[in-house]
């Protein structure tokens, strides 16, 4: 049988419920999340984002042209990301041009370790680096006043992004070797131990 995106979720459930539901995102939903929790997240949301494009753009250079509509539509999609990214700090009155703390540091190095890993390795990053703030947000729901990040993440175009980024996974791993869905595998888990410490680096902010 090969691996699939839904085999990764049922395979750890426990791992993925962490990567995706964190006090930081129940507080969002409650709005008892603190002015300095919440910034930290936008700063160094936006420092990930930054290197996140450049891992996609990575990605497109090892996939197969049958998959640039979605990668680049991704692409398009973050363009707009990290102008709105800069649009809330202004808000905000926040400097983005922030150290990146070490969490957040880790999780870079770690997306660009994924380029010279096989491409159905970087397609299933790809899609669990999307489905983790999908499905993180959107159980958050749309409830004032973080309703803007909750729609960001959790809206129908998005989702439906994230469903053909699984399509895209599940194809190429469909025919990858055992040695090469056990890569995917790691992967998957470093990624949602990665989101797990995010959200966590982002809720412990004291200033
Ligand atoms: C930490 N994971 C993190 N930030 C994001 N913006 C996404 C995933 C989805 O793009």
């Amino acid at each position: 049988m090969p691996l699939t995106c839904k085999q990764l979720l049922q395979n750890h459930p426990q791992a993925w419920r962490e990567a995706t539901v964190h006090p930081f995102l129940e507080q969002c939903r409650l709005g008892t999340i603190q002015q300095q929790q919440f910034n930290t997240w936008l700063v160094q949301d936006y420092l990930f984002v930054v290197d996140f494009t450049r891992m996609v753009g990575r990605i497109l250079h090892s996939a197969p042209v049958a998959h640039f509509d979605v990668i680049l539509g991704g692409l398009s999609a973050l363009k707009d990301e990290l102008s709105w990214f800069k649009e809330k700090a202004a808000e905000r009155k926040l400097d983005l041009n922030t150290q990146k703390q070490l969490t957040c540091k880790e999780y870079c190095d770690y997306m660009y370790s994924i380029a010279a890993m096989p491409y159905s390795v970087q397609a299933t990053a790809l899609w669990t680096i999307e489905f983790a703030y999908n499905q993180g947000w959107q159980l958050v729901g749309v409830i004032p006043p973080y309703t803007e990040f909750s729609e960001r993440w959790g809206n129908p175009g998005f989702t439906e992004y994230v469903k053909l980024l699984e399509q895209q996974a599940d194809e190429v791993l469909q025919s990858s070797s055992e040695n090469v869905q056990q890569q995917a595998e790691a992967v998957f888990l470093n990624i949602a131990r990665l989101e797990k410490d995010f959200w966590q680096m982002a809720f412990s902010a004291t200033q």
